[in-house]
C-alpha cells in the first residue's frame, strides 16, 4: 500500500516526506496506522551507520490495521505501542531478556527484515525500513508480532504512549529493572532528558529517598524536582562528584549515567556508595575511552552495568508504566512536545538543541 514517509536520504540531512509503497503483511507481521510517533536521540545519532535512503522512527503507537498469517497477539483495531526487534530465540531472548537479543543489529539497525529482504520500495527505488522492526516516522508502518504491545487501557491517549516503546523504558527500566533501585535508597541521575527523568520519575515511584539530577539546563533540573528530585546541581558549579557525595551521606547507592561525556561517566561512577550500582545507558562523546580505578570498584563492590531498553520485557513492563501513568504516578505528559509529521525537521532541530525533551511527531 501507498503511504506518506519521513524520508533521510543524507546522513544529517533534511527529511522529506514522500509517497512510498509499504508491503502487506507476512507472516508474523503487523500493519499498524501510526498514531504518532517520538523523536529519539538514536534516529539522530544513528544515521551515519544506516543504509540511504531510509525511514527511521522507532517509537510509534497507533491502530493495528491489518494482520499475516500466524498472527494471535493482536487483531486488526486494537491499540499498540511499538518496542525495538527481538528474535524470540537466542539465548538471551529465551531467558527473558530481549533488550540483549543476539540478533539485536540486525532487526534494530540492517534496515530490512530478520532475512533481509526490504519492507518498501518507491517507484523500483529500493527505500530502506524496518528500523527497529518498525520505521514509524510514517503514516503506517509494518512491525512483527514481537514487537507491539497491547494497549488495554482505553482511558490513556494514545499519541502519548510511543516513547514508552524506547527512551522512556529505558530510564524507568533502568531504574526498576537493571538496577533494581530499592526504597529508602538514594540515586544520582546525570543528564535530565526524556532518559534520564524517566529514571527520575521511576526512582521517586518505587522509594528513592535521595534523587540528584544532575544538568546543565536550569530548566531541566527545575522540572527534574518537579518530577522527584530531591537535589538539582548544575554541573559547572563545582565538583559533582564530591556534591553528590555530601547529599547522599557519603556516596549514591545508584547512578544512572544518560548525559555522554567523559566528565559524566567519571562522575557517575565515582558518585558511588560501597556496593553502588551505576547503569549506563550511552557511551562518552561517541566512544571516546576514559579511565577509571579497578581497585575502587574491588575494594567498594561497585559495579557499573550497560542498560538497553531498561532490560525490558516489553510485554510486561510497559503496561506496568501506562497504569502508573494513568494512576497519575508516572507523569510522562510533562516530557511531551507536539508536533505534525510535516515538522519532523523541528522537532529533531528542537531536540538537538535541547528546546523539546520528547518530541512526538502526530501522523494526522
Ligand atoms: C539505543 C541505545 C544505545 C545504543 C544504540 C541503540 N537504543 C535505542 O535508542
Ligand atoms: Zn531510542
Amino acid at each position: 500500500m501507498d503511504v506518506v514517509a519521513a524520508v533521510l536520504r543524507k546522513a544529517g540531512g533534511r527529511f522529506d516526506l514522500e509517497t512510498v509503497t509499504l508491503d502487506a503483511p507476512a507472516a508474523g507481521e503487523v500493519l499498524v496506522r501510526v498514531v504518532a510517533c517520538g523523536v529519539c536521540h538514536t534516529d539522530i545519532g544513528v544515521q551515519h551507520m544506516m543504509p540511504l535512503p531510509i525511514v527511521l522512527g522507532h517509537e510509534g503507537s497507533g491502530i493495528v490495521e491489518a494482520v499475516g498469517p500466524n498472527v494471535s497477539k493482536v487483531v486488526p483495531g486494537d491499540r499498540v505501542v511499538m518496542t525495538f526487534g527481538s528474535c524470540g530465540g537466542c539465548a538471551s531472548c529465551v531467558e527473558g531478556a530481549p533488550s540483549h537479543c543476539h540478533n539485536m543489529r540486525i532487526l534494530q539497525f540492517s534496515g530490512g527484515r530478520a532475512d533481509g529482504s526490504p519492507t518498501m520500495q518507491q517507484k523500483g527505488e529500493k527505500i530502506f525500513g524496518a528500523f527497529f522492526q518498525q520505521s514509524s516516522f510514517a503514516t503506517h508502518a509494518l512491525a512483527t508480532e514481537r514487537n507491539v504491545v497491547k494497549v488495554t487501557n482505553s482511558a490513556v491517549p494514545l499519541e502519548l504512549l510511543g516513547p514508552l516503546g524506547c527512551g522512556i523504558q529505558t530510564g524507568a527500566g533502568a531504574v526498576l529493572n537493571t538496577i533494581g533501585a530499592r526504597p529508602g535508597s538514594s540515586l544520582a541521575v546525570m543528564g535530565a532528558g526524556s532518559v534520564g527523568l524517566s529514571g527520575i520519575m521511576a526512582a521517586r515511584l518505587v522509594g528513592c529517598t535521595t534523587i540528584v539530577a544532575v544538568d546543565v539546563n536550569e530548566s531541566r533540573l527545575e522540572l527534574a524536582q518537579e518530577l522527584g528530585a530531591s537535589h538539582a546541581f548544575d554541573a559547572r558549579d563545582g565538583d559533582v562528584s564530591d556534591r553528590i557525595r555530601s547529599a547522599t551521606g557519603g556516596g549514591a547507592n545508584y547512578a544512572l549515567e544518560t548525559a555522554g561525556t567523559v566528565q559524566s561517566f567519571t562522575d557517575a561512577i565515582s558518585c558511588l556508595a560501597m556496593r553502588g550500582v551505576c547503569g549506563i545507558v550511552t557511551v562518552p562523546n561517541r566512544g571516546a575511552a576514559f579511565e577509571f580505578s579497578a581497585r575502587y570498584l574491588l575494594t567498594g563492590g561497585r559495579t557499573v552495568v550497560g542498560v538497553l531498553e531498561g532490560s525490558s520485557v516489553p510485554d510486561v513492563f510497559i503496561p506496568q508504566l501506562i497504569e502508573f501513568y494513568a494512576q497519575g504516578r508516572f507523569p510522562m505528559d510533562r516530557l511531551a512536545t507536539y508536533y505534525p509529521l510535516d515538522r519532523i525537521n523541528d522537532a529533531v532541530a528542537d531536540s538537538v538543541a535541547g528546546k523539546a525533551i520528547k518530541p512526538i511527531l502526530r501522523m494526522q
